[in-house]
């Protein structure tokens, strides 16, 4: 058993209704969603000419191995019509996996540590909130330092 986390995102339609629908089914064989973090509203990064984004974080305990989760989330961002129209663009629904247990995994289609979390405060806000001891199995830095060094950008607490 690994305990993973996830960060979800929606910009598209009802944003909240997506995250839960999500959340929703990531319970299934070999996955049990322990926690999930406040909603935030975050400005978008990259593309920035869209909606602002709602995102969340999910700690989930699995069995499953790191690219049978990918193809779990893959499964779910279908299921809830997610299509890929804008390389970085507006989207219903967008899950990637952050962290799963202390492991290192790169493969051609899939890397974890998820590459751009540090960077990213739209994911390190809510998953501090799981979280902030944690550390990154790479830099060793917990939550609560990544999140004090990312960039600036909004995100605004919604609600727990
Ligand atoms: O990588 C996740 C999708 N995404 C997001 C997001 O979820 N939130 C914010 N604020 N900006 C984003 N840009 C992309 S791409």
């Amino acid at each position: 058993m690994k305990l993973a986390y996830l960060s979800l995102g929606s910009n598209v339609g009802d944003r909240e209704a997506n995250l839960r629908a999500a959340v929703d089914r990531l319970t299934g064989p070999g996955v049990r969603v322990l926690r999930t973090s406040p909603v935030y509203e975050t400005e978008p990064v990259d593309y920035t000419a869209q909606r602002w984004f709602l995102n969340l974080a999910v700690e989930a305990q699995t069995s499953l191995f790191p690219l049978q989760l990918l193809a779990r989330v893959q499964k779910i961002e279908r299921a809830l019509g997610r299509v890929r129209a804008i390389p970085k663009g507006p989207r219903v629904i967008d899950i990637d996996i952050l962290l799963y247990g202390a492991s290192v995994v790169h493969t051609g289609k899939l890397d974890i540590p998820h590459p751009r979390m540090a960077e990213r405060r739209f994911v390190l806000a809510p998953l501090h909130d799981l979280a902030p001891a944690l550390r990154h199995p790479v830099t060793r830095a917990t939550l609560a330092q990544m999140l004090q060094a990312a960039p600036a950008a909004v995100v605004r607490l919604i609600h727990s």
